[in-house]
């Protein structure tokens, strides 16, 4: 079976919607069809500032949502990327492969820095990207399940992977980007020209799954949508109820084409009122489960416990053929 890798952080506090119909939607349909390996990804966390207990307490928190959404430890392996070392060795490795004109091209880190100020951005914003290339190729991923944000990383992964594989033999699977062109992109409600995300919405463009249902339903229904009435899919024309059209879709398996004639000579607010229901309707019992989760600590542990275990059996042997190709000599 092709192998899958993805990761997701656990700074949020809550998943938005972005990242589960951009993400880890895809993870949960490729458990059958797929080895597939997915962790919450600490390391990147401490990117940005973190508070200690906040950052143990929401990676805990990622887990239980993961679990929540339909992951199952039974036919995925989940981990938590701190649980193995091999991550931050392998990463180094890749550090020392990269160009720095090629890490500064990387436009996230761009946007990042510019939002936080180049003087409160760390070292370790610049070079994420490099560890997720070795988050990737550690694994021996043939694909990877992610939003679109994440293409330019991914076309990274695969430099450094042939450029490895060119200089010391081959070592690394070079991997694809696995992207939905349906929810590559969700948008924030309010400004549905830029992509929905944790640190640049406003409160009001932001679906967190974890909030309060009726706060989110207030959230759908008061959504930009357009002075036009039709309610009818177009990126560029109607960028707002294209949004609320992929996600009403992707939540209800209805395709565009069938919610447009349901819709045919009805108010945006009808699509608004409905598309609350389903979203209600899907964050219920996604938060009682996340819930469920956190009340069993002890079973959430051991369930990463066996995930990082049976990570680090394949990122050991991953790293032991790198840094034997490399040339570092083995401890004895
Ligand atoms: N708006 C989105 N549409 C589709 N996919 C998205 N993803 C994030 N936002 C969208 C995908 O979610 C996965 C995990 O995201 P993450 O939080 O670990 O990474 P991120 O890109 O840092 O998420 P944010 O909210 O966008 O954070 P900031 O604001 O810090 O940049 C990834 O696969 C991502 O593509």
């Amino acid at each position: 079976r092709p192998r899958v890798l993805s990761g997701i952080q656990p700074t949020a506090g809550s998943f938005h919607l972005g990242n589960y119909l951009g993400a880890v939607r895809q993870w949960v349909a490729l458990q059958d069809s797929h080895d597939a390996f997915y962790m919450v990804v600490d390391l990147h966390a401490i990117t940005v500032p973190q508070e200690p207990a906040e950052l143990r307490a929401n990676t805990r928190l990622a887990a239980a949502q993961l679990l929540a959404a339909g992951l199952d430890p039974d036919r995925c392996t989940l981990f938590v990327q701190s649980h193995v070392p091999e991550h931050a060795q392998l990463g180094w490795v890749m550090n020392c492969l990269t160009g720095f004109g090629e890490a500064s091209r990387m436009t996230q880190f761009k946007d990042k820095s510019a939002r936080q100020g180049s003087d409160r951005a760390t070292v370790g914003l610049f070079t994420y990207p490099i560890l997720q290339v070795a988050d990737i190729l550690l694994y021996q991923a043939h694909q990877v399940p992610v939003g679109e944000d994440q293409r330019q990383h991914i076309e990274l992964t695969r430099d450094l992977a042939e450029r490895f594989n060119g200089r010391f033999g081959d070592t690394f699977t070079v991997p694809a980007p696995y992207i939905l062109k349906e929810t590559a992109k969700i948008f924030d409600l309010q400004e549905p020209a830029i992509k929905m995300s944790k640190s640049a919405s406003t409160p009001k463009g932001l679906i967190n799954l974890l909030d309060e249902p009726k706060a989110t339903a207030k959230k759908i229904k008061s959504a930009v949508t357009d002075t036009d009435t039709v309610i009818r899919y177009d990126a560029v024309e109607k960028p707002g109820v294209s949004n609320l059209l992929t996600i009403y879709s992707t939540l209800t398996g209805e395709t565009i084409a069938e919610l447009e004639k349901k819709y045919e000579g009805k108010m945006y607010g009808a699509l608004k009122t409905d598309l609350a229901e389903v979203m209600v309707e899907f964050v219920t019992p996604f938060r009682t489960r996340t819930q469920e989760y956190l009340d069993d600590p002890e079973t959430l542990d051991s369930i990463l416990a066996k995930g990082a275990e049976k990570a680090r059996t394949v990122a050991a042997e991953t790293l032991a053929q790198a840094y034997e190709k490399v040339g570092l000599l083995p401890a004895k």
